[in-house]
């Protein structure tokens, strides 16, 4: 059966480089990109305005373009879901029953819903953080994907709907802006970097946080909705990880290319969320059931995210 994809959220982070990967791979006319807002940028392929939140709008949808899967990536991140708690709690909750009760109905197919570090908490083990551990997230961001990661396991479990997840570190690229995320000052450093050759970190310099670079990220997404149903033995979802690092690391690698780049540190309600979270993951169930190896180091990445926004400047 042909892949008729809509992608929830197609304007945020993530979703703007997975619809771009998407479409290379699968075709533009089989790809929807879809949206709360009103696209920035000029669209190359089908683009519908759509509310998850709004049963009938998704289902409408879904019938127009007989689409058989879904990525959901609309949510609210850590640091915004924190000033709004319950609006946090409601978009990222009901947008995953929306989804997956159409797989249950064997409306669509399949499912990726992205899960995240935030799923783990201060009494988690810092270091390697395995996939099996103490999970007592304290943030609505952390505790609203813990819950949807049970609930991908209990609809897999129960009805059978064929639905994947990764539990993203902090991811950086080039391509997109982040919003209201924690880990987002990895991005903004570049972007501080390049313009203005200064950067005032919102977390503390020694504040160590999983990330990953975003074509890792991409490609890991891709591996995992292509695996071959037997070999996706976790339902809730993935550990993933791929570099791990502070500010100050970050700052110092900005360095070797800006050589007179400056960084400060002014930490606020962010540092609290960020202390909260691992440093680093241990991802090898990933590794070992469907062949995960991320790619990019930190220097690699900086590198390449400096020659990129360089380009764009
Ligand atoms: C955030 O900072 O909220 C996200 C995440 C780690 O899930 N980037």
């Amino acid at each position: 059966m042909q892949d008729k994809i809509l992608v929830i959220g197609s304007s945020g982070q993530i979703g703007t480089e997975l619809v771009e990967e998407l479409r290379k791979i699968k075709g533009i006319e089989n790809v929807v990109a879809s949206d709360i807002k009103e696209p920035q940028i000029a669209q190359n392929g089908p683009f519908e305005q759509l509310d998850v939140l709004n049963k009938e709008q998704l289902l409408s949808v879904v019938k127009k373009h007989n689409t058989n899967q879904i990525y959901l990536l609309a949510a609210l991140l850590s640091a915004t879901a924190e000033k709004h708690p319950e609006f946090g709690w409601e978009l990222n909750m009901n947008s995953l029953f929306n989804v997956l009760n159409l797989a249950k109905e064997g409306i669509i197919q399949k499912v990726y819903w992205p899960s995240s570090i935030a799923v783990f908490g201060p009494t988690t083990p810092k270091q390697h953080t395995p996939q099996h551990t103490i999970m007592e997230p304290t943030t609505v961001y952390g505790i609203s994907k813990l819950a949807g990661e049970r609930w991908c396991e209990y609809y897999h479990n129960k009805y059978n709907v064929d639905v994947r997840s990764l539990r993203y570190p902090g991811l950086i690229g080039y391509k997109s802006l982040p919003g209201g995320g924690t880990t987002d000052y990895a991005v903004d450093i570049f972007h501080q970097a390049l313009k203005n050759k200064a950067y005032t970190c919102f977390l503390d310099e020694n504040r160590t946080l999983p990330m990953m670079y975003m074509p890792d990220a991409i490609r890991a997404t891709i591996s995992l909705m292509e695996a071959p149903a037997e070999q996706i033995k976790i339902r809730s979802s993935y550990n993933l990880a791929g570099i791990s690092f502070s500010p100050k690391e970050i700052a110092s690698e900005i360095e070797k290319n800006i050589p007179d780049f400056k960084i400060s540190y002014a930490p606020d309600e962010r540092d609290l969320i960020a202390q909260s979270w691992p440093e680093s993951i241990d991802d090898t169930e990933a590794r070992e059931h469907w062949g995960w190896k991320n790619e990019y180091d930190l220097s690699k990445m900086a590198q390449d995210m400096i020659l990129n926004l360089s380009k764009q400047k």
